[in-house]
């Protein structure tokens, strides 16, 4: 092919990726539009350090408003580790103001309090430990202020023991997680101990509803798609740095994580590739745009449904009912081997009263 005609199809090839960002853009918009975003996502980006969380922050804002500025700080050449803290971007760190078109402005003004809320996090420990555990469960759960220092979190959690800061902190409805996304570099190893710890978390139940206490969907984006070399030769391609992986170890890369997640629905449908807009980043910006539109996409359509969450009642109700059904077994259980003596009975249907009285007060008080 002559430069010519490389030069023409590479200009096609831009044209169409634009046409595709705006009809993603407009999809985007039509999807705000709708019900299903009364209520902003709150997504929690998790993973290790340097995965590339607040710079997916960055790329984000500059994709909504058309301008770059560094509202997460990022990490650059040495200075890897820079979030130290939970830092929340409500509508995606977006202001009415900064963006630069001006028909985008005015279409985003009904609908940029729908953009999700995105929280940023220090980077975690590759660990699954009931320190970690209780962290992570604390921030999906909504309990941890925005601004909170992890530094000063873990000193707390030591200060009061492990297990006790659900006592300390209060929940609020406003930061609780709704999507979870695990950032992943292409070039870095695997956090098996920290998705472990991840999934333990997501497994935890009511003990009276048996229902799943954090029913929050698990998205992986898998960070530094840029740096995967595109032909088999590392030294032509992807992006020219030692950092650069085959396409093949990607490709396994994105299996083993998605196999290390199974059990949470992350393979295919919530996986993705991701590349942020960053120094020495090889994509266009056009395509930097499309991975970012699409992930927004994907993070505002209607996912699995979600269960009511079991109201204080519903608990009472359902620790009540189980309680009384030990006693009946605890009766029979007397009968059968003929122990049973009259205060043990009278000391039994005693109970059962007090609890159903207790219910039917509670009750009383909610109407
Ligand atoms: N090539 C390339 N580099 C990236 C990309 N995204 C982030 N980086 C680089 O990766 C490094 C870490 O990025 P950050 O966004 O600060 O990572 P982080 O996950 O927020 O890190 P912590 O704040 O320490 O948890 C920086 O040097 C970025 O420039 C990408 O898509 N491609
Ligand atoms: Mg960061």
């Amino acid at each position: 092919m002559s430069l010519e005609e490389e030069n023409d199809s590479l200009l096609e090839e831009k044209m169409s990726l634009e046409e595709e960002n705006d009809s993603l853009l407009e999809e985007v918009f039509e999807l705000l539009e709708g019900p299903d975003c009364d209520n902003p996502e709150v997504i929690l980006l998790i993973g290790r350090s340097g995965a590339g969380k607040s710079s997916l922050v960055n790329t984000l804002h500059m994709v909504l408003t058309g301008r770059f500025y560094m509202i997460a700080k990022q990490g650059s050449g040495q200075a890897q580790t820079v979030t130290l803290d939970l830092l929340r971007y409500n509508n995606c760190g977006v202001i009415l103001h900064r963006i630069s078109d001006t028909s985008t402005r005015e279409r985003m003004t009904n609908l940029l309090p729908r953009l999700p809320h995105i929280l940023d996090c220090a980077g975690l420990a590759d660990e699954n430990t009931p320190k970690l555990r209780e962290i992570i469960e604390l921030l999906i759960g909504g309990y941890i202020r925005p601004g909170t220092s992890i530094d000063a979190l873990e000193k707390k959690q030591e200060e009061c023991g492990i297990g006790r800061l659900k006592e300390v902190f209060k929940p609020d409805p406003a930061w609780k997680v709704s999507k979870i996304v695990f950032m992943q570099g292409c070039i870095d190893d695997i956090p098996k101990n920290l998705i472990q710890c991840l999934r333990e978390v997501l497994k935890i139940s009511n003990s009276a509803t048996l229902t799943r206490k954090y029913q929050c969907e698990v998205f992986v984006l898998i960070t530094k798609y840029d740096l995967v070399n595109k032909s088999s030769d590392l030294s032509l391609d992807g992006n020219g740095t030692e950092n650069s992986i085959s396409a093949d170890q990607f490709e396994k890369a994105e299996t083993e994580i998605a196999e290390a997640f199974c059990n949470v629905g992350a393979i295919g449908y919530n996986t993705l590739r991701w590349v942020s807009f960053t120094d020495n980043v090889g994509f266009s910006e056009s395509q930097i745009r499309n991975r970012a539109l699409k992930f927004l996409k994907k993070m505002i359509e209607p996912g699995v449904p979600k269960m009511p969450e079991p109201t204080f009642f519903d608990r009472l109700e359902e620790y009540v009912y189980q309680t009384l059904h030990k006693l009946r077994r605890a009766i029979n259980r007397q009968l059968r081997e003929r122990h049973f003596n009259c205060v043990s009975i009278i000391g039994c249907l005693f109970l059962s009263f007090v609890f159903i009285y207790v219910m039917y007060c509670l009750l009383r008080a909610s109407v």
